[in-house]
């Protein structure tokens, strides 16, 4: 696999001159293209970077390197390839937090949103083994391994956002409804609200809901987000929505956004629930953070929503 000056500089954790000057002074083999373009090879980039002792991501997943950097490149097209979902699949399973968390920075800096990441690649992998456990081929202490140590990951990722933000008053009140254990997709969307600047009020798994209305009162929260995968039937779900919104909206308005893969089924029954116009379903975090683009900074979510 052939990378660009500038590709070699993102995954040395360089700059291109750097890259520029390494590759003219022959230390590092590169080829030119007719336009005269630098062009180099990715295992050049690896063993100059073992010797050099540079691109510590790149250093971590030094042995699939092939595998990322093309799984990185096809995932910025919005496409997954096969090897890099059974690579992070493994590394899940083998409990290598470490690689996936570096695999993640290395998307990152080629401009790969976290929502992508989460919604194409993790769904993906998460997507293959649910059907191999459903199928008998995964035994559930395998399935428990492989979401701990993707918990593991997307703590690391809070951890590090958590650290760039000074704390303020929650607008957003996070969580899974009651009876949903499965709690990935609620980290998920909480790295997303704070890597976009919002203090998160994250209560966890099985959360009663009175329990959501209670932080909401307590911080007058605008928004109340819950994750709902295919495990609750719809009508619980929209029974859950339902004692949320029997609160009043008008002390402290909010509103509720239900999303995990129950959420497409929830939706047939919105003609069910109390207040349709203050509920929103949505199937992916990224169109979730398209629609929250416009309030990430701003006065209420409620007002522009209204707008
Ligand atoms: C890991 C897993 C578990 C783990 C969960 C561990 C944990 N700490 O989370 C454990 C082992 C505990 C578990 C238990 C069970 N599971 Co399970 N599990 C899964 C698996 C493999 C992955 C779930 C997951 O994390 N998905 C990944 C997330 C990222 O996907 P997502 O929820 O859709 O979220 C995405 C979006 O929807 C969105 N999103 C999510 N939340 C929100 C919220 C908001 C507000 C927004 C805007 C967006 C949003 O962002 C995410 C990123 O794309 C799925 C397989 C699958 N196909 O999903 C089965 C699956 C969901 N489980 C299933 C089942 C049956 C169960 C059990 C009932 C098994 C049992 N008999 O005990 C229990 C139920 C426990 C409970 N009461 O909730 C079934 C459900 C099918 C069905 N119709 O019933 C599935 C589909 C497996 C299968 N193929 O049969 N499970």
């Amino acid at each position: 696999m052939l990378l660009s000056s500038r590709q070699t500089a993102i995954l040395l954790d360089t700059h291109e001159s750097s890259v520029k000057r390494w590759c003219n002074a022959g230390e590092l083999t590169c080829s030119t293209t007719e336009g005269g373009h630098r062009r180099i090879a990715l295992s050049d980039v690896v063993g100059f970077a073992k010797v050099q002792g540079v691109g510590r991501d790149l250093l971590l997943v030094a042995e699939e390197a092939e595998t990322v950097v093309s799984g990185v490149m096809a995932l910025r097209r919005g496409r997954v390839l096969a090897p890099i979902r059974d690579q992070v699949a493994q590394w899940l399973l083998d409990a290598s937090s470490v690689q996936v968390t570096a695999l993640f920075r290395i998307a990152r800096s080629f401009e790969v949103p976290l929502s992508g990441l989460y919604d194409r690649l993790i769904g993906d992998v998460l997507r293959s083994v649910g059907d191999s456990w459903a199928q008998g081929a995964f035994s559930v202490g395998e399935e428990h391994r492989v979401s701990e140590s993707l918990l593991d990951v997307l703590y690391g990722i809070q951890a590090s956002l958590d650290a760039q933000l000074s704390p303020r008053t929650p607008r957003v009140i996070l969580g899974t409804m009651r009876g949903e254990e499965h709690v990935t997709g609620a980290m998920m969307i909480r790295t997303l609200l704070t890597e976009a600047g919002q203090t998160v009020c994250y209560l966890g798994r099985d959360v009663p809901s009175e329990d959501f209305l209670m932080f909401q009162r307590k911080h007058a929260a605008p928004l109340i987000c819950l994750s709902a995968t295919l495990s609750r039937s719809p009508e619980d779900i929209v029974e859950a929505v339902n004692q949320i919104l029997e609160r009043p909206s008008t002390e402290a308005p909010f509103r509720v956004a239900v999303g995990g893969s129950g959420a497409a089924a929830a939706r047939m029954l919105k003609g069910r629930l109390s207040h349709p116009d203050r509920v929103r379903f949505f199937d992916s975090a990224s169109e979730f953070i398209l629609w929250g683009e416009p309030f990430i900074q701003p006065q209420s979510l409620v007002e522009h929503e209204s707008h």
